[in-house]
């Protein structure tokens, strides 16, 4: 079984996601930020690999997908506002325990800063791979999401991955990720 949290400021689009990498409305989601209060919420699922590809999963393609509370208000640099210090830190701690981590961006709102640098704790101290979105590329420009893109690359050093959960742009690229960081998680 490996565990994925998928990480984000409020209303980036996580608990779409959960819902479309099962396949059923698990996680409520709304265009209200703040949306996903409680701690954490888990779905147990098995998420869809396409036929043409290998399942990385060994025997059970089972995962867990945690969906989580937006961590920070996306046009502050403050917590978001459903959180307290504890539950926050809560969250961290069963992010910490994932196997692979999908961080969320908003293609109109850019890079977080408070993301940033739980980016990067994740990364170096945790060891976390990291897979990097930029969702919500329908409601933008190419240029935008070249710009975000960019930006993710010379801040996060590494490529991020453009997505639309309304159009499934860049949805098997996902997959795909999700797949090959799969192959090195211990089991
Ligand atoms: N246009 C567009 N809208 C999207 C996309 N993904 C999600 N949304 C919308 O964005 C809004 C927020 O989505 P949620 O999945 O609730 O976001 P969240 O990150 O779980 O939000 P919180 O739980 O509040 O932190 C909803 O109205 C979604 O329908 C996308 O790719 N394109
Ligand atoms: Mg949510």
């Amino acid at each position: 079984m490996i565990k994925v949290a998928i990480i984000g400021a409020e209303n980036v689009g996580k608990s779409t996601l959960l819902n479309t990498l099962l396949g059923k409305s698990l996680s409520e989601t709304s265009p209200i930020p703040g949306t996903t209060r409680g701690v954490i919420k888990r779905a147990f699922g098995i998420v869809k690999i396409p036929k043409s590809m290998k399942n990385p999963f060994g025997g059970a393609d089972e995962i867990v997908l945690i969906d989580t509370a937006g961590l920070f208000d996306p046009k502050l640099e403050f917590r978001g506002k459903v959180l307290s210090e504890e539950r926050f830190k809560a969250i961290l701690n069963e992010i910490s325990s994932a196997d692979i981590i999908i961080h969320m961006i908003d293609a109109q709102q850019g890079l977080h800063r408070g993301m940033e640098k739980l980016h990067h704790l994740l990364k170096f101290r945790y060891e976390k791979p990291i897979i990097v979105v930029i969702n919500k590329i329908d409601l933008v420009s190419k240029e935008q999401v070249k710009k975000v893109r960019e930006l993710v690359k010379k801040r996060l050093e590494q490529d991020a991955i453009p997505l639309s959960l309304v159009t499934l742009e860049g949805f098997n690229d996902l997959l795909k990720a999700l797949t090959y960081y799969a192959q090195y998680t211990k089991r």
